[in-house]
């Protein structure tokens, strides 16, 4: 893949930033827009804008089918079944608490085990604990291996015929580990629980296959690959889907209203209340457009040398801790000597170099690591070898001026 082109589609990249061009490395935590993207949700409210699913005016028909098509192009690109089972929500957060509230609920009591890992994102925690709070389940963890990743004896070991859910995230945020998702999937079934995987830093950057998973629920949010804020993804299977209840009612997911009882659309759209986010689902279709034209093998492949090219260069800077293991997702997670990370970013900040720093929503993660924050770089599809010179330059530099200061 030719970087230099794929750069010149995202017009946020050329600028300078406290006058130096800027490095965008915060991808974990959102990606750049490409014009693909910008132009089709600008033609959306230029040409077409409209609600969707109801009148029978030129405009709105336009605007279903911009929607529908964009939930058939999700369906190809994680190679759901059928649309039906692809439900836009706002992102991976309300995905996750989408399932904890409706199956959750529904199929909870004492003695049942919601199992998850220790390094998940808050999102992928806080519904469990909260859904355990009220059906009387119980929350258990699957522990951490040193270098930051699961082994399967330990999932084995505490999976249990009590298990009803499995909820684990495909991609670190933070560690950059890659979840072993389809063997998990398959020993929550053998025992008789659902798997539901937090896709969030996984569906940007690689090819995913939610029937090769064999995953029963798969969340993401599209602005982490390329697309608007405000869109994102529940997949489900039909079979759960349909025996699932709404958690949200109102407009648009209705089939009949008496005055004492209501019936719900079909799938997908009893889960959509509300007039729903017509042109961050235009967007996303866009955004699956612009990756699958680059391909997501090549995508992963040119971030995963990125990150061991920058895992060789921080191995030169005196000081740097890393952390996760060796073979992972495109991003480094570090701190350096006692400087603190957000001393770290706020000064590679001034040289143009946007990095996150804190706990990045995994606070029992920073725990597991004995930190209390660590910084982050996070590469996307369009950062360069460059790019990552410029940052451990930054770093050096970092180092340099809290020596200078602290001693
Ligand atoms: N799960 C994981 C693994 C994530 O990395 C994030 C966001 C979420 C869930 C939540 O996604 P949302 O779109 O619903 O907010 N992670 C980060 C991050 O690492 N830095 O900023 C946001």
């Amino acid at each position: 893949m030719n970087i230099q082109e794929i750069r010149k589609q995202f017009p946020i990249l050329h600028q300078q930033v406290n006058n130096n061009p800027l490095v965008y490395l915060d991808n974990g935590a959102t990606s750049q827009k490409p014009i693909q993207v910008i132009e089709a949700v600008d033609r959306y409210y230029r040409e077409y804008n409209s609600n969707v699913h109801r009148g029978v005016h030129t405009l709105g028909t336009l605007a279903t089918d911009g929607y529908e098509g964009a939930r058939e192009k999700v369906r190809k690109f994680i190679n759901a079944k059928s649309s039906a089972e692809v439900i836009f929500v706002r992102g991976t957060t309300t995905a996750i608490n989408t399932v904890a509230a409706s199956y959750g609920r529904a199929n909870l009591g004492k003695g049942d085990e919601i199992v998850i890992t220790p390094m998940e994102h808050h999102s992928n925690i806080i519904p469990w604990q909260q859904v355990a709070k009220t059906t009387g389940a119980t929350l258990k963890y699957i522990q951490l291996q040193e270098d930051g990743t699961i082994s399967l004896d330990d999932v084995e070991n505490t999976i249990t015929a009590n298990t009803k859910i499995v909820s684990v995230m495909y991609v670190s945020n933070v560690l950059g580990t890659i979840n072993p998702i389809k063997e998990i999937a398959a020993i929550a079934h053998k025992n008789g629980a659902v798997m539901v995987v937090d896709g969030a830093q996984s569906t940007p950057h690689m090819k995913v296959d939610v029937q090769d998973l064999d995953c029963d629920f798969y969340a993401f949010s599209g602005h982490k690959m390329c697309a608007p804020t405000g869109i994102g993804v529940l997949y489900g299977k039909k079979a759960l889907l349909e025996k699932m209840e709404p958690i949200e009612f109102g407009g648009e997911m209705i089939d009949f209203v008496d005055l004492y009882d209501s019936t719900w659309k079909e799938l997908p759209w009893k889960f959509e209340g509300g007039t729903p986010i017509i042109a961050g689902a235009i967007g996303l279709g866009a955004a699956i457009d612009f990756l699958e034209g680059i391909g997501l093998d090549n995508i992963a492949d040119h971030e995963h040398k990125l990150a061991q090219y920058a895992l060789e260069q921080l191995g030169k800077v005196e000081g740097v801790t890393v952390y996760g293991p060796k073979h992972r997702a495109g991003l480094v997670t570090f701190n350096l000597d006692d400087v603190h990370p957000h001393d770290v970013a706020t000064v590679l900040d001034a040289e143009g170099i946007a990095v996150r720093a804190g706990h990045h929503c995994a606070q029992p993660l920073m725990k597991w690591l004995k930190v209390s924050a660590t910084a982050r770089a996070s590469f996307y599809l369009y950062n360069t070898e460059e790019e990552v010179d410029i940052f451990v330059k930054g770093l050096t530099k970092t180092k340099e001026y809290f020596g200078n200061v602290l001693y």
